[in-house]
């Protein structure tokens, strides 16, 4: 059975990526979760993680001799491997929307992701207040994201960024927990797009994972002292 090694599900944004997919599109896995105690290179996740792959990060996929890191390659691997799922949308112009969408996450958003680190259970409405006044750059990191569902929802009717559920859901399922986590103002749309990522079944049970885990790893927690 195929293996996806992932972190903490509070706060493991790119292992909630390919988990979500996988769920949510009923694809069997076995999950093996690698808390995060630290991130020095003596700690027990950097040595688990360094026995699996070379960059010892999750998320990372073994399946048989294989194994896949990143996510990007992970939901490649995927759609690759069960193409009757359609992981992308099927029209190749809609396939190539949705990779630049997810290659933009990929390697953008950088002061959503750094100003506002996944965390599901928190609530942090007035940090996420203070950091949009005092960020011009995550005010413009939300409006492409408001942007970039507005136009594809529009797009396609929804109800999903595509129509249907595809790997583009899942890459922005954890930028729909940081926006509720923090507070950040969208529009009714937008916040009824994230509402509707969250009752997908896939989404739903990482969702309520992470809300029973009931770790506190301080050196993911910029904002809070306790749980
Ligand atoms: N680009 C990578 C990023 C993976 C990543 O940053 N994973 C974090 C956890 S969410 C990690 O394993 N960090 C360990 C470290 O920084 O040493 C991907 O998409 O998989």
């Amino acid at each position: 059975m195929r293996k996806l090694y992932i972190g903490n599900k509070n706060y493991s944004s790119w292992s909630m990526r390919p988990w979500v997919l996988m769920k949510q599109a009923g694809i069997p896995f076995e999950e093996v979760k690698v808390r995060f105690d630290s991130f020095a290179p003596d700690s027990h996740f950097k040595k688990t993680m360094g026995a699996i792959n070379p960059v010892a990060e999750v998320p990372a996929l073994v399946d048989g001799e294989l194994v896949v890191w990143d996510t990007l390659a992970i939901a490649e691997y995927l759609a690759e491997t069960f193409p009757e799922k359609q992981l992308w949308p099927r029209a190749a112009a809609e396939r190539a929307r949705a990779r630049s969408i997810c290659a933009e996450m990929h390697a953008g958003f950088g002061k959503l992701r750094s100003l506002c680190p996944m965390n599901i259970e928190a609530s942090l409405a007035e940090v996420g207040a203070r950091l949009l006044k005092d960020n011009p750059a995550l005010q413009a990191d939300l409006d492409r994201i408001v942007q970039m569902w507005s136009g594809l929802l529009d797009a396609h009717g929804g109800p999903l960024l595509f129509g249907g559920f595809s790997i583009a859901d899942s890459y922005f399922a954890p930028v729909g927990t940081r926006i509720k986590t923090y507070g950040l103002p969208v529009p009714p749309a937008i916040s009824a797009y994230i509402e509707r990522v969250q009752a997908l079944p896939g989404v739903k049970a990482w969702i309520d994972d992470a809300l029973a885990e009931k770790d506190f790893v301080a050196f993911n927690e910029p904002y809070r002292t306790a749980r």
